[in-house]
């Protein structure tokens, strides 16, 4: 089976007659390719273009799908998750429709730490086994690449089996998990309310021991009133910078602590939520090369009104991603399409930003944008092909699925 895997894997693949939305840095917009073929060799695509200019080779000895014009885009990319958890909070849900606040429901049990408490129950095969019908949910709409965090652990064991189960799905999984340490994203109750304990925790134990079992790709940290406060953040920031793993940071979600900035400081790979950030944010973002990721799942869950600054970050050229954020508090959701829709809806973002947001850009937001992300050779043969007449409906439909075939390293 692996043997014919890889000899497969090996071979010359070739779709065309299909319309491409390459998303292309160096084309306009979509970077629209009519009458397109795209050929990929040992999952790597070699030729992304019109077919008639396809050097004539390529199409020789190589397995051929007619796509008969169908849409192909680059496979999506869900660059901010929370996807690994145990049991889920339709309780707490319900508890807000009756009119409890927050607060009420924290004190009920509720909140990040009823996560916790289940996650740290479950086993770790317990926890790939609960987070599968949600990766399935995501890749049944054409997502090829997937951003995991931890943070339901807070504390080494916890943390490392949620990163371990992320590397399994990882492992054993047509998809790519790329792994973020979230273990700043709330204080575990036998911390007692010692916030700079914790952090020390963290800073000094957490990620040089899951840094050291190479569990996480990047770090990140929940900066907000309720979590931890923007010196705290940096502590976590600077041990990440010395085991030489790149930041990302949950930052002006519910009010403004100027987490854009420090995000920008240390030269994040993305600054996420961002509903308060305001303008020497942004262009600090954009200075930075920062890449703004919009999760407009969790603003529309919470009910929150204050909508992030869109207009500033195209006025300062701040890159955008889009995605889901799925986790069991502030966004159950495992639909990237719909999550487009939601983009679109509420933040007013255009067809072709909320398309980039969820692959070029959500590759930027990985570090993977030499990976994937684009239609383009030498990037990695990750594919959506649609049963769809323009590429608009992909962010206006909802509740539909037209993915026709999902091709994730050029199988
Ligand atoms: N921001 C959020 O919206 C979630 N985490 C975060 O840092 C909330 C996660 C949860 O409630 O479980
Ligand atoms: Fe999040």
């Amino acid at each position: 089976m692996a043997a014919q895997m890889k000899s497969r894997a090996g071979g010359l693949h070739l779709w065309r007659n299909a319309r491409l939305a390459t998303l292309s840095e160096n084309t306009s917009g979509l970077g629209i390719v009519e009458k397109g073929a795209i050929a990929a060799r040992d999952g790597q695509i070699v030729y992304a273009g019109p077919e008639a200019e396809m050097p004539s080779g390529l199409a020789q000895g190589a397995e051929s799908v007619d796509c008969e014009g169908r849409w192909i885009t680059p496979g999506l990319i869900d660059c901010h998750t929370h996807l690994v958890y145990a049991g889920n909070r339709a309780n707490e849900f319900e508890m807000r429709l009756a009119g409890a606040t927050y607060e009420e429901v924290a004190k009920a049990g509720g909140g990040i730490v009823s996560s916790v408490k289940s996650l740290r129950a479950a086993s770790e095969d317990e926890l790939v086994a609960q987070t599968l019908p949600r990766l399935d949910a995501l890749m049944a709409e054409g997502v090829t690449t997937v951003e995991i965090k931890s943070g339901y652990g807070l504390d080494l064991d916890n943390e490392k089996k949620s990163l371990r189960a992320a590397r399994q799905l990882d492992n054993k999984h047509p998809v790519t998990v790329r792994t973020t340490c979230l273990a700043a994203h709330a204080l575990p109750p036998e911390a007692k309310g010692d916030k700079d304990a914790f952090i020390d925790l963290v800073a000094k134990e957490i990620l040089p021991a899951v840094s050291a079992e190479g569990l996480a790709d990047a770090v990140d940290g929940f900066c907000e009133g309720i979590a931890f406060s923007p010196e705290q953040m940096a502590r976590v920031f600077d041990a990440a910078g010395a085991l030489g793993l790149p930041v990302k940071l949950h930052a002006d979600q519910l009010s403004n602590l100027h987490g854009a900035e420090l995000a920008a400081r240390y030269g994040a790979l993305s600054a996420d939520h961002l509903e308060y950030t305001d303008e020497a944010g942004a262009a600090a973002m954009a200075r930075a090369g920062t890449v703004a990721t919009i999760l407009p799942g969790a603003y529309y869950f919470i009910r929150e009104t204050k909508k992030p600054p869109i207009a500033l970050f195209r006025q300062h050229g701040v890159k955008m991603a889009v995605a889901t954020d799925c986790n069991p508090g502030t966004s159950p959701l495992t639909s990237l399409l719909l999550t487009m829709n939601m983009a679109a809806t509420l933040f007013g973002l255009t067809v072709e930003e909320c398309l980039a947001g969820v692959t070029r850009e959500a590759a930027r937001a990985l570090g993977l944008q030499q990976k994937t992300g684009t239609l383009e050779a030498g990037k990695s043969a990750d594919l959506a092909i649609w049963d769809i007449e323009r590429p608009a409906e992909l962010v206006y439909r909802m509740g539909f699925n037209p993915l026709h075939a999902r091709i994730w390293r050029g199988q």
